[in-house]
């Protein structure tokens, strides 16, 4: 399989791997990254002005409580990002696929208590599901996210292995029609105030006259596969490798021969030594960073919430989830850095006691 094949290659480009112990409750490992305080408030508002003018008064709303499942019942949306993984796998994409074919498979994968495997592709990519009732935003963690990070060499630099950052977004659905077509707000994890917000990526399918440009080590087998501009103007490419050569990296699927993506950008963490390159695990608040038996560290509370503008905004409870690649990056024999998720689940009030806040998280 692709992805055992893709962690023995982190396994072994590490200097010495060694089992790591689990990590529940470590303290920080870069205190440094923890959010400060968050931004200045409104200083013109007037309480005094008619009522219900702030589109962020939830109050009127309520809760879809028909059902109380913890696992994943609706997929809305799967929109990779082009990627090693896109068409070949997770899910795998065959002639004719639609849409609506590819979203079943990724609810094959991923729906109810299966623990399979969904691949986001590069940044941007993004899958959108739900529970089939609204998450309430209880005192602590609400919700945790499954994904295949793994942790490799931790005697060199924390938390080193491979760990694909996907950025975690929320969503109330305002408007009552079921569907996720309502404003996002993410979750702002330990990386927010060093990433770029609202960072704009639009990527090209590779044209059929497309002429490959082979690069050096000689498993970058076409340096200029899929090019991509973002919003700052600057150009670059998703590789094709030699591990995966049949495959276009652009979903076949779209119908479109581009796609755009808008969302948080984190910095790269890529780790390198010498020829050995892994994926450096971020502290909280990100998908697919630290292994699933760490339920903590895969928890996220709602109350992190913000919106596009940076401000925190209180939502008594959620409706969607959306998780999208963070980081944008070839890392070596490893390739385009993309995250997986490999399920989600519901914290329960009891259970979130037990799943301390860490440094930053209030
Ligand atoms: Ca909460
Ligand atoms: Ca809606
Ligand atoms: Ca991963």
């Amino acid at each position: 399989m692709n992805n055992i094949r893709k962690s023995l290659i982190i396994i072994i480009t590490a200097l010495c791997v060694f089992a790591c112990s689990k990590s529940k409750d470590e303290p920080a490992v870069n205190p440094s990254a923890e959010p400060s305080a968050e931004p200045s408030a409104n200083p013109s508002e007037d309480p005094s002005t008619e009522p219900s003018a702030d589109p962020y008064d939830f109050s009127g709303l309520t809760p879809n409580l028909s059902s109380d499942g913890k696992f994943i019942t609706n997929i809305f949306e799967f929109r990779p990002a082009p990627g090693q993984f896109a068409n070949e796998n997770y899910p795998k994409y065959e002639a004719s696929n639609t849409d609506a074919d590819m979203r079943q498979k990724v609810f094959d994968a991923i729906g109810g208590e299966k623990r399979g495997l969904v691949s986001l592709g590069s940044f941007g990519g993004y899958v959108t599901f739900g529970f089939g009732h609204s998450v309430i935003n209880h005192e602590g963690k609400d919700f945790m996210i499954y994904g295949n990070a793994l942790y490799g060499n931790k005697k060199v630099t924390p938390y080193l292995g491979s760990c694909e950052p996907g950025v975690v977004y929320v969503s109330i659905d305002k408007n009552g029609n079921g569907l996720p077509d309502d404003e996002w707000f993410v979750l702002a994890g330990s990386q927010y105030d060093i990433s770029t917000h609202n960072h704009t990526v639009t990527y090209y399918r590779t044209p059929a006259d497309h002429v490959p440009t082979p690069g050096s080590p000689a498993f970058r087998t076409d340096t200029t596969l899929v090019k991509w501009v973002d919003s700052n103007g600057v150009t670059g490419y998703v590789e094709q490798n030699s591990f995966h050569t049949a495959n276009h990296y652009y979903p076949d699927w779209y119908a479109d021969d581009q796609i755009t993506f808008t969302g948080e950008l984190l910095p790269s963490n890529i780790y390198t030594n010498g020829s050995s390159v892994a994926l450096q695990a971020v502290e909280w608040g990100y998908a697919d960073v630290h292994p699933n038996d760490s339920i903590n560290r895969n928890a996220f509370d709602i109350n992190w919430a913000r919106n596009s503008e940076g401000k925190k905004i209180a939502l008594p409870f959620i409706d969607f989830v959306r998780i999208a690649t963070g980081v944008l990056q070839q890392a070596g024999m490893m390739g385009d850095t993309s995250t997986e998720v490999a399920g989600a689940r519901i914290i329960d009030a009891e259970e979130a006691k037990l799943l301390p806040l860490y440094p930053g998280q209030q």
